[in-house]
């Protein structure tokens, strides 16, 4: 993206390095390098991408391109070349189909193939059909060309919703079926938009694939757990939690395992990066975590049931609460109140950049 066409398309320059130094930070890389990042955003040669949809809800590139800036999108539309994308192209019919093919067979070997949405695989795949084709074949096919897949969102990457119990459509992610292409997965329901723009941008700066954890995640974005790094964590070592929804314990902010919480075991950036660009998160507006990034949680564990921790983590961003204050001294609610002001002061980049996951601590611990 050029500085004019930044301009022009209502991003300052100032947001465009705004929004590279957010994403370098997300790559725990150190902020000097957002220079490399933003020069490889602006560069000419736009990697060409085809974005299928499949069974899913939109929301992933909803949130995407609807964030509250333009920034995101902007970056987003301006760094690749977006040939196919099923909600944002005007064509349609026999016209949206010639693209695609025109695209793949133009760039075959180079594109991104980005998919959002799971795979309907049950009765030869008639559940979702785009164009007279199956979800499956679509996929299959599109994947033959591609350099590399992204699936975008929990659907896309696992299954999501459509793969819960009974999976009346036999429903999987992506890399249930194609098994000779490099697959990076970015789940959540719908994932930070930040998290696809920083693999993006990770690409197109270094020309090659991010590290990956067991479950196809980018470490950089999926290497800690939400617990570690909750504004509500002081409660759960102090033992307080709030017990129902709208009383006096939910009011004051105490930690929301035995509302099911699923932070624990959660491996995503939400507590650190949050959403929607004014710092809040699920369990910061005072819902549980339901484990939108995990295959084995999202839609198979219930939202309200209580966790089982194997392996506790200690907090890392939140100093722990001494458990013996309970009168005149520090409140339960200022505890949580002082670890959202820490957060905020600190920034979300500044606590990644310094939080590196480390080598192989990933997966061996997941719960
Ligand atoms: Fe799935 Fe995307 Fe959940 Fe929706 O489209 S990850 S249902 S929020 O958004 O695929
Ligand atoms: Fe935060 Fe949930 Fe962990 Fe409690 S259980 S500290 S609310 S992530
Ligand atoms: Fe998803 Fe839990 Fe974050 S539900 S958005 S991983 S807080």
């Amino acid at each position: 993206m050029g500085k004019e066409a930044a301009l022009r398309d209502g991003v300052s320059r100032r947001d465009f390095i705004k929004t590279c130094v957010a994403a370098t930070a997300i790559m725990g890389l150190p902020y000097s390098m957002h220079t490399k990042v933003a020069e490889a955003a602006q560069r000419a040669n736009k990697p060409p991408v085809i974005w299928l949809h499949f069974q899913e809800c939109t929301g992933c590139s909803e949130s995407l391109l609807r964030s509250n800036h333009p920034d995101i999108a902007s970056v987003i539309l301006d760094t690749l070349s977006l040939d196919y994308h099923e909600t944002l192209m005007i064509g349609s019919g026999a016209q949206a189909e010639k693209s695609l093919h025109d695209s793949m067979h133009a760039n075959h070997g180079k594109y991104i193939l980005v998919v959002e949405g799971a795979i309907p695989t049950k009765d030869k795949g008639i559940y979702c059909k785009v164009g007279g084709m199956t979800a499956v074949d679509s996929l299959t096919k599109a994947a033959e060309g591609a350099a590399a897949i992204i699936a975008i969102g929990t659907c896309a990457a696992y299954g999501g919703i459509q793969s819960s119990p009974p999976n009346p459509t036999g429903a999987m992610g992506v890399r249930d079926i194609i098994k000779n292409k490099p697959i990076i997965n970015i789940p959540g329901c719908p994932p930070s938009p930040y998290n696809f723009l920083s693999t993006v941008l990770y690409y197109l700066t270094f020309n090659k694939l991010p590290e990956l954890d067991s479950l196809g995640r980018p470490k950089f974005a999926y290497g800690r757990k939400i617990h570690e790094h909750c504004e509500r964590r002081p409660h759960f070592d102090a033992g307080r939690f709030a017990v129902a929804y709208g009383d006096k314990t939910h009011a004051e902010g105490y930690c929301l395992y035995k509302l099911g919480c699923k932070g624990p075991a959660t491996y995503a950036n939400c507590s650190v990066q949050r959403f929607n660009d004014v710092g809040v998160w699920p369990v910061s507006v005072g819902h549980p975590c339901i484990g939108c990034t995990e295959p084995d949680i999202l839609f198979k564990k219930p939202i309200a049931e209580k966790l089982q921790i194997h392996l506790p983590t200690p907090p890392d961003t939140y100093a722990p609460a001494d458990l013996g204050q309970k009168g005149p001294g520090v409140s339960p609610l200022a505890t949580g109140v002082v670890g959202i002001a820490g957060g905020l002061a600190l920034g979300a980049g500044a606590m990644l950049t310094k939080k590196l996951p480390t080598g192989e601590e990933t997966h061996e611990k997941h719960e």
